[in-house]
């Protein structure tokens, strides 16, 4: 076995056929759970929402669902084409099969984590479909590839096993997957590529989905983010000399705005040239008198993001990741410089 193939673990053609078996024996009158993890992004919904597609097309009974927060991001409604996304209490009490999408660990269900082990009790199935370097293999069945770039490459090779149609719908949901997580495609392999090609084949709008995605904000985006990048700090000596940058979104400056233009702010920030790593705090409702931030890190090439969140309680992928602070934003900055301090550097590639 190459190195190639040692890096694929969870994912060999075995672990996609028996995931492709399990959802085959839910149709056609079977019901399967699928859940993107808690604050969803494209990635976790989309391909939850295809996947869902192709199985409700293929006759399963099919819930989409995710924990928090309790309302669906704006931009990614268009992705349920068929009415799929049902709210946490509506869910069913036991789940004969659960999906997992994007989700690394069961903390990262929020207040649906339980469900997974409940499931297992009941006899029931979960399936874990995820590209995070950091999964816990913690169902009864896997398909992670760490080297997939979006947990809807993952998703394709189950469905490609189970021989489902790949209808508009379905090739939507892992569209947006797809576009998002890598980049709009730069950080894309050859066979990714091609498989954008077959989606779109299928009927993708590429331009009308990405300016939905990842290009469409209301006005009040402007103002919001003139007030925040004035606020912006370059740190040149920080993480080994490799330079941070860093701004903060305080609840006042997102009040106006709806999550899209807040998380949109990272991508504007990290764009600075003198800066290999990319800092957004985040406010979140205070608990009490704390005030609680939800960190998104972002590295170029050299430091490893994703350990710097880990040592802060969070985790994601070398190059994007985030975690959970609370106090006076300054300090949680400095905390973060000290981590970043500390920070392991990736081999260049
Ligand atoms: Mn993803």
């Amino acid at each position: 076995m190459n190195s190639s193939h040692s890096s694929h673990n969870g994912a060999s053609p075995n672990a996609v056929d028996q995931a492709a078996r399990l959802l085959a024996d839910q149709v056609p009158s079977g019901e399967v759970t699928l859940l993107g993890h808690i604050d969803p992004d494209a990635d976790a919904l989309g391909t939850a929402l295809g996947l869902g597609h192709a199985l409700h097309e293929a006759g399963a009974t099919v819930r989409v669902s995710f924990a928090e927060p309790d309302e669906v991001p704006h931009s990614l409604r268009g992705l349920d084409a068929a009415g799929l996304l049902t709210r946490p209490s509506d869910l069913p009490q036991v789940d004969q099969v659960l999906v997992a999408v994007d989700t690394p660990s069961p903390a990262r269900l929020g207040s649906l984590a339980p469900r997974v082990e409940r499931t297992v009790e009941a006899g029931g199935s979960v399936l874990v479909i995820d590209h995070h370097a950091s999964n816990l293999f913690y169902g009864t069945h896997h398909v992670v590839d760490t080297e997939a770039e979006a947990s809807a490459v993952v998703a394709m090779r189950v469905l490609d096993a189970m021989g489902l149609p790949l209808t508009e719908p379905v090739a939507r949901g892992l569209y947006a997957g797809l576009v998002t997580d890598t980049s709009s495609f730069r950080r894309a392999r050859p066979e990714t590529h091609r498989l954008a090609a077959r989606l779109i084949e299928a009927g993708v709008d590429p331009d009308g989905l990405g300016r939905t995605l990842l290009d469409d904000h209301p006005f009040t985006w402007l103002p919001m983010l003139s007030r925040v990048l004035a606020g912006a700090r370059l740190e040149p000596a920080a993480a080994r000399g490799l330079g941070v940058v860093h701004a903060v979104v305080d609840l006042e400056a997102a009040r106006d705005v709806r999550v899209e233009e807040v998380e949109s702010v990272i991508d504007i920030v990290r764009s600075t040239t003198e800066a290999e790593v990319a800092v957004v705090l985040k406010e979140q409702q205070p608990r009490g008198s704390t005030r609680r931030w939800s960190v998104s890190l972002r590295a170029k090439s050299v430091i490893n993001v994703a350990a710097v969140a880990r040592s802060l309680g969070g985790g994601g992928h070398h190059l994007a990741a985030g975690c959970r602070m609370e106090g006076d934003p300054q300090r949680c900055v400095e905390a973060l410089l000290d981590a970043l301090a500390q920070a392991p550097l990736l081999e260049r590639r």
